[in-house]
Order: C-alpha cells, then structure tokens, then sequence
C-alpha cells in the first residue's frame, strides 16, 4: 500500500464561499489540514511522502495566445525577432512535435488544466461569458493537485473557462463564482473570456477588479444564435445606414453598429457590440466604466499581478499559470512595441508577448528562483491573421509566415492549428540547448508537473494526461506513442508519422478566415473525406494516403475510436 495520500477535491473543499481580496483562505486551510495529515502519516512512512519535496522546482506557464510554430524566432520567424523565449529555448528544451490537444482555445485549456481531452465532454466548444464554469469543482485539476503538493498556485491571465453555476446568470456587480478558486487555484487575477468579448474587466478573486460603488452596475448580454447571420444579411457591409443600425442589446454606449466613426479599425458583424477603448467587441455591455480594463497596458498588469504573486510566496514552491492574451484579436500593442516587428500590428503583438517572457525570466532571476523554476512555454492553438477585425494584419504580415512548415492555422485540423512552439527550462534539472522530436500533448502536463511536484493523481480519476517528466526535461527522446488533436473539422489521430482524419462534416467558415487577402495562411479546406497523411515526408499535408494506405487508414481509425470510447465526461 502506498502512503502517499491525496486527498479529493471533495473532501477538501467545504462550502465555505468567504474571500478575502483574491485570497483563497479556505483552500490554504484545508492545504494546512491536509498537510498536517500528511506529516502524521509520514511518522510512518517517511520515506514514501514525496521524497523530492525540498526539490520541487517552482512552476509557471506561460501560455500564449492564438500564437503558432512560426511566430518565434528559434522556431525560423525571420521577420519577427524574439530574443528572450529564443534565449530560454538555449537554456532549455526546445519540442517539434508539441501539441496543444485543440486549435482552439477553451478545449487546449480545458486539457491543459484537466489532463482530460476536451472532446470527452460535449459543451467545451468556444465559450463566451455567460456560460457556466465548464471544469466540475469535484474532479482533480493542475492547480489542485500541485496545491495538494504544498504548492501555492496562482492564475494570472486569460481564464475562458466559463463562470458560475448552469442556470444561474453572473452579478457582475457581485461575488462572481465557482471559477478558478473553485477548481483549486489560490489566487486569480483573471481576463474572463477573450479579450475580443465583453466585459472588458479582469476579476480578482471573486469580484470584478476596481469596480467602484459609483458606477453604474455592470451588465452584459450576448447576442443569441443566428443574430449574427441576421446582422450580416441586413446590416453587412455596404448595407448599414444611420437610421437602421442594430441597437445595443443592453444600455445605450456606442457600438461598431451605431457609432463605426469612433473604431479604430473596422470588425465584422459579430465584434460590432459594444465599443472600449475604439474597439468594438462581441456582445454589449453597460456599466463598470472604472473597471474596464486599458488593452495597451494589459501585459504590463499581467506582469505585475505574476510578481507580486511571486514575491509573495518565493519562499515555498509555486505554480503560476501565466495566461497571456498576446496574440489574440483585438491587436492593441502597447506604444512601445508599434512598428518594432516590420510585420504589422500582429508582428508587434509577439514582439510585446516576447517582452513578457524577458520580464518573467528576469523577474526569476532577480530573486535566484530562475534555476530551480521550470518553465514551459507554448501556446493553445494556431495563428490566424483575420479574425474579425480589419487591423491591417491581412496587408502588414511582410512575408511571415505564422505556422512555420505547416498548413492551416488556428481553427482548423492541418499541423498549423495544433502543432505548438513549446520550450521547457529548468536549468537545474533540465538538459540545456535541446531539440527534441518527441511528440507530446499539453494533456500530458498534469501527470508530468504531478511526478514532478511530488504528488499523485487520484486513482479513480480518469483523464488522458501521460508521465512525460524525462521527455519534458531533455532526458528521453520517447515521447507518446499517439494522440489526438481536435479542431472544427472534427477529431484527427496522429501516430508515428501518420495522421488519420475519419470522415466528418466540416464546414468552411474557418477557411474563409485564412483565405481572406493573400497570406502565407491560405489554405486548402479539407473535405467531407477521410485523410491519411504521412507527415514524415508531407508536412504540409497535400498528399491524402487514405486510398493507397487503405489499412493503415482503417486501423487508425479503430484506434481513434476506441480512445474516443474509452470514457466521457458528464457536463457538471
Ligand atoms: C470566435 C471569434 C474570434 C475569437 C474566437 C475565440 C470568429 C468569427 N469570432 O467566435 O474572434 O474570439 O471566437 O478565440 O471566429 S479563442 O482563441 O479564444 O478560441
Ligand atoms: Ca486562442
């Protein structure tokens, strides 16, 4: 029998809902209550309780946004330049075959903090701010099980994991929950949604950050399904006129439909709601003015908020799961970084994403945490130029091509929507300057950062997540045999060099994104077909093996379907 003991979520948590600021009091009492159980039980087995524990290295993701295998530097980019993640590539490991488990962001998420792939569960598609938190508070997370480790754990950054309960609408003027304190986070300085989407607010903890008692109260409300093909049919371009604009859905602020003389750039029908900071955004909001946030300094607060959290807790091993917005719609580069990519606003975006990473490690360093810190660095899925706004990405890109060697972007099932630029550092432990080719998933950091923090997951948990630790740290070139990757053209298995596609219905409006304008993006949409291609000798995916591979095809498919079979995910 084992003494290592973890205990469950749901013995753990009680109800007790009080916060204080963005403190999470009730999980640090149960962590203490839990800890002083463990070191009871250790009387007895000492040697057993995580033996690395005065080793655990500190932990932080950084997790970018909408940014692809050809964005960075040590990845190829030639016209953008980013020194500091290519710098901690040297110190570190650099992967060629990472994936995040989706090309689009709530499911890479969902299977990053969960090890479950997101397909298991059925309502994980792109969330807005009115869906529910999508994670069950009672099944294991990251952030619970490294907390179960002694470890302090923190979200800074983009959550877009849903809010609340099912059924129940979100006070926005109110304590805001369950969300990331519910699924075994300490603190949580959050962007909720996109920064594309309303409210345009960061919730500390609980409650909507510096919203003040004069404003008038926070609302927002989405436009429901179909609106948007009914604004484009009426209202699209060429057809709105001042007198028959669509009125916002809540309150009477400007909008992109009513007021397209403040945008600073034009969007399309559905990021034409409300408008902050000259941008219009999806959905309409009313209220909170003083909390909305500035989008220009938006990677500076989220460096602050990740230092402050370190200082903080640099004296026990921490998690900080830094969740950038870079390089997600709409683009609004600080000042400083306007014009330093040559490659437009998209360009200057990563050169901002790269100028956060030079901040964290420095922030390390400055502490002497940077040794012992393993950081891993990647993004939730692929690059796409337009995605709803006009900001001259179409026209500035001079040549750069975001996804690298590879087809198709964010969205969609070729490499460019899943294939990731993922660097593990950890110069204490990890081998320093190495090209791996071992092929891992994002799925798979829960039971790498769980073996090495010391902790154990849940027997009865089921998830997807493989111990990767020596693979993750340079030591092993043998990574997963398998795995899956999901997009809205539907579910693709990859093993070895093969990658296998069932036949689906896909839809073209991703490709129409990519198509826009001339692009290194533009893409072949794949059919309603099976594919099979060998991604050895054909890494831009043109050639379909299915008919000549017809037994590799079908066994694949098998092979899909029994991974798909193997469990599901009941929507909490
Ligand atoms: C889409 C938005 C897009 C972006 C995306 C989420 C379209 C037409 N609109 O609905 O702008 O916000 O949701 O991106 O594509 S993600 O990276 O968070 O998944
Ligand atoms: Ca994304």
């Amino acid at each position: 029998m084992s003494c290592i003991h973890v205990v469950h979520k749901k013995d753990r948590e009680s109800s007790v809902k009080t916060t204080i600021s963005s403190f999470n009091y009730s999980t640090l009492c149960k962590r203490f209550l839990w800890l002083a159980g463990i070191v009871l039980l250790g009387i007895g087995c000492a040697s057993e309780f995580p033996e690395s524990a005065p080793n655990q290295p500190n932990i932080i993701i950084i997790y970018a946004d909408d940014v692809g295998y050809g964005d960075i530097s040590a990845y190829g980019a030639e016209q953008i330049q980013t020194p500091h993640i290519d710098r901690l590539a040297e110190q570190g490991v650099r992967f060629t075959n990472a994936y995040a488990s989706s090309a689009m962001c709530t499911p890479s998420r969902y299977s990053l903090l969960t090890g479950r792939y997101a397909f298991r569960l059925e309502n994980a598609g792109i969330l807005s701010a009115e869906d529910p938190l999508l994670i069950d508070p009672e099944s294991s997370t990251l952030p619970d099980i490294l907390g179960n480790a002694g470890y302090a754990t923190s979200i800074v950054g983009k959550w877009h994991l849903g809010l609340g309960s099912p059924g129940e609408a979100i006070d926005w003027n109110g304590s805001i929950a369950p969300g990331p304190l519910e699924v075994g986070f300490d603190e949580s300085f959050i962007v909720p949604v996109t920064n594309d989407r309303v409210p345009t607010v960061y919730i500390q903890g609980h409650r909507v950050y510096q919203l003040s008692q004069a404003d008038d109260s926070l609302e927002i409300v989405y436009p429901k399904e179909g609106h948007h093909d009914y604004q484009e049919e009426h209202f699209g371009e060429g057809k709105q006129t001042e007198t028959n604009a669509p009125q916002p859905l809540v309150g009477n602020l400007p909008s992109g439909h009513t007021h397209p003389e403040k945008l600073r750039y034009p969007a399309d029908a559905q990021h034409s709601g409300t408008i902050v900071n000259g941008i219009s955004r999806i959905g309409y909001m009313a209220g909170g003015s003083s909390a909305w946030w500035d989008d220009e300094q938006m990677s500076t607060v989220l460096v602050d908020k990740s230092r402050q959290f370190v200082e903080q807790h640099k004296d026990q091993p921490f998690f900080l799961y830094l969740s950038l917005t870079k390089n997600h719609v709409p683009r609004l580069p600080n000042r400083k970084f306007r014009g330093k990519s040559g490659s437009g606003l998209r360009g200057d975006a990563v050169v901002e994403l790269d100028w956060v990473v030079g901040q964290v490690t420095k922030m390390l360093k400055e502490r002497n945490l940077y040794e012992n810190t393993l950081v891993i660095f990647t993004s939730d899925n692929g690059p796409v130029f337009y995605d709803g706004y006009e900001d001259g990405a179409l026209t500035d890109h001079n040549g750069h091509d975001p996804s690298g060697p590879f087809s198709g972007g964010k969205y969609v099932a070729y490499e460019g929507g899943t294939r990731m630029p993922t660097i593990v550092s950890w110069p204490k432990k990890a081998r320093k300057g190495v090209v791996s080719d071992a092929m891992i998933s994002q799925v798979d950091m829960l039971s790498s950062l769980a073996a090495v923090s010391g902790a154990q997951i849940p027997e009865d948990y089921q998830h997807d997540s493989q111990n990767l630790l020596p693979v993750l740290l340079g030591k092993q070139q043998q990574g997963r045999k398998q795995l899956v990757q999901q997009s809205s053209d539907g579910l693709a298995l990859r093993r070895g060099k093969w990658k296998y596609m069932p036949a689906a219905e896909r839809s073209d409006w991703a490709y129409n994104r990519h198509n826009k304008g001339d692009t290194p993006l533009n893409t072949e949409p794949l059919t309603n077909q099976r594919y099979l291609f060998n991604l050895q000798d054909d890494t831009a995916e043109t050639d379909n093996l299915v008919e000549q591979e017809s037994k590799m095809a079908d066994s694949l498919h098998n092979e899909l379907n029994d991974i798909i079979n193997r469990y599901t995910v009941d929507p909490q």
